[in-house]
């Protein structure tokens, strides 16, 4: 099959930047050595490996562990994500992790921790340490510590490495590794399945040792997975239950062991090593993933090792652009150059080579709106004070709870399987493939839907304040549907004024500050999913994360909720079965959706303001 990218060129080599020729040209700053590292097991990692050409002192390794392929890394200094650090002096080490690309064994998708009572036991942790332990004794001027570091799975691999660490192990940096593959990263979101990312990752990584687009005939994703029909004919027509990962979310519909065991803070005990976790705010993979890590390690933090950036950035934006401009909206400074430089740089120079004063905020986030770096002594701020935006007729939103019933205490909307909402606008490329807007898709002007009957909006008058949200966010939906299952999306979103001089084409702007999407089947537990009862008014309370950001003066505040979110979510039937995977054409039906709105069932986003 012709590729025309892969997720390696596309999101590895967008940092690791040189473009043209991977062969070591004479003026890199950096010796190249690839090398095969034997695990405990026998099995041999592939291993590229930069020293400094002119090494004056022992230096710490830096190491980066990745399903997508390393041989093509150009020398250090001439990528973005570490040319900081290149300049500073370390012993780079990009590896192929076990069974992807040059490297010997079994891929397993974010294979599970090892039974420790077997010595002979593997997983990504054990090659992580017998890898530092070859490194230690055959790379010679090396200061005896190490650090490693990455982004999405190679931030998990980062994880893994850091929970049972070789000694020499003292500093990482996770960036935005997947925690929690139902409940809010890659795969799925409240138990909604991830239909795109999941199809298409699962091909990706498991149809061949490297990377591969899915062949669509369509370019238009929308209409490919429309005529799929139900998830039964992924199988039936194009994977034949060869792909492991597929095959686990057939098997695994429910919160269930599985999930739980591949969870990261189900392997997380107290943190071992110095730990910077990095999210991107409007990260279209995994957004929660370093969120979850570290409050998770930040339970168990008695010696103060585990800090938090959270910078206006898509997945992994922090390590390829400058970070002033996501999509349409712009930040005012080149933040990803800020967070290279002057955090991840310094960062490791302190912990692995001894330099600077060692002063890290607890938290470090960029609040958007007001465009300012921020840092707090504890994420999220404690002195937040909690405010309902409560949802009332003719679509207005206030901070005001709905006091008198009026005779229609609910707005309504007839939601379609057959006709669903799409999640950006179309056409909706290969989530990888050529020309894709994947990236930004976080940041697109809503306006694209907000006519669509079956999405309804509420917003606030014009605001004659700032708001300023800092911390948790919640929805609150008190709802009923006709059918007996059902999605519920919920967008927070700032509305720009409609005369805005300062930039004209972002004057009325809808922009996303906060989402996510909840399977009604799950609101009383994600183990074990019940029928919603048709026309009973339920409460749905929908996780919308972290936000840091100001709501200006003059700019409305929005919701918008719908029940589809094509094809990023696949299309909830509106019937309960017992698993959606096995659902049948004739299960899908059209269902009247209620969002009531009366004193009794006040539905409303719950906010962390900052006054
Ligand atoms: N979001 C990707 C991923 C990480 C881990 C598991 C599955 C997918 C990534 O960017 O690596």
């Amino acid at each position: 099959m012709k590729l025309a990218a892969t997720k390696f060129s596309i999101l590895i080599l967008s940092f690791f930047v040189a473009q043209k020729d991977f062969a070591q040209a004479s003026e890199d700053k950096y010796n190249r050595q690839e090398v095969m590292i034997s695990a405990r097991d026998g099995i041999k990692l592939h291993t590229v490996i930069f020293t400094p050409k002119n090494q004056s002192e022992a230096l710490p390794f830096l190491m980066l562990r990745t399903p997508y392929g390393v041989n093509e890394f150009p020398s250090p200094e001439k990528t973005p994500y570490v040319k900081d650090m290149a300049e500073e002096g370390y012993i780079f080490v990009y590896q192929d992790i076990r069974g992807r690309y040059l490297s010997e064994g079994k891929f397993e998708m974010q294979r599970f921790n090892r039974n420790k009572k077997n010595p002979k036991a593997i997983d990504e942790s054990t090659d992580t340490y017998d890898t530092f332990d070859w490194l230690l004794k055959n790379i010679p001027n090396n200061n005896g510590k190490a650090g490693m570091y990455g982004i999405s799975y190679a931030g998990w691999t980062t994880v893994m490495g850091a929970i049972d660490p070789h000694p020499a192990l003292v500093a990482v940096s996770e960036q935005a590794t997947p925690s929690d593959m139902f409940l809010g990263d890659d795969f799925h979101h409240n138990g909604a399945f991830r239909l795109s990312y999941g199809f298409e990752y699962a091909f990706m990584e498991e149809a061949t040792k490297t990377d591969s687009l899915f062949p669509f005939d369509n370019y238009d994703s929308y209409e490919w997975y429309l005529k799929l029909g139900p998830l039964s004919n992924v199988n039936k027509k194009y994977f034949f239950g060869k792909l492991p990962s597929w095959n686990d979310f057939v098997k695994h519909p429910n919160y269930d062991e599985f999930w739980k065991k591949q969870s990261t803070p189900y392997r997380l005990d107290s943190p071992r090593v110095h730990i910077m976790n990095v999210a991107g705010w409007w990260d279209q993979e995994d957004f929660y993933g370093p969120q979850k890590a570290y409050e998770t390690w930040e339970k168990k933090d008695a010696n103060h090792k585990n800090y938090i950036v959270i910078g206006p950035w898509n997945h992994g934006g922090w390590g390829r652009m400058t970070g002033d401009k996501l999509g349409n909206i712009n930040f005012g400074s080149a933040t990803s150059e800020t967070f290279r430089k002057d955090i991840q740089a310094r960062w490791f120079a302190y912990y692995l080579k001894g330099k600077g004063d060692g002063n890290f905020a607890e938290a470090i986030t960029f609040q958007t709106g007001s465009n300012t770096w921020k840092t707090y002594d504890s994420w999220p701020p404690k002195n937040a004070v909690k405010e309902n935006l409560y949802f009332h007729a003719n679509g207005k939103l206030s901070f005001e709870k709905p006091v008198s019933e009026t005779s229609v205490m609910y707005d309504s909307y007839i939601s379609d399987p057959a006709h669903p909402v799409p999640y950006r606008s179309r056409p909706i490329e290969e989530t990888y493939g050529p020309g894709s807007r994947w990236y930004t898709w976080l940041t697109e002007d809503q306006r694209f839907v907000q006519n669509r009957p079956d999405v309804l909006s509420w917003e606030t008058e014009t605001l004659t304040d700032e708001v300023t949200v800092t911390g948790k966010i919640f929805a609150k939906l008190f709802a009923a549907t006709t059918g007996s299952d059902a999605d519920w999306v919920v967008k927070l979103i700032d509305v720009y004024p409609e005369q805005y001089p300062e930039e004209p084409k972002m004057a009325g702007y809808e922009f996303m500050v906060a989402n996510d999407v909840f399977r009604g089947r799950f609101r009383k537990s994600f183990e074990t999913p019940e029928a919603i009862t048709p026309n009973k008014v339920e409460e749905y309370t929908v996780d919308l994360h972290s936000l840091n950001h100001v709501f200006k003066k003059g700019h409305k505040i929005m919701v918008q909720v719908q029940s589809t979110w094509f094809p990023i979510i696949d299309r909830n039937p509106q019937k309960f079965v017992p698993n959606i995977f096995e659902a049948k054409e004739e299960d899908f039906q059209t269902s009247t959706h209620k969002i009531y709105r009366s004193a009794e069932a006040a539905s409303h986003i719950e906010l962390s303001v900052m006054k």
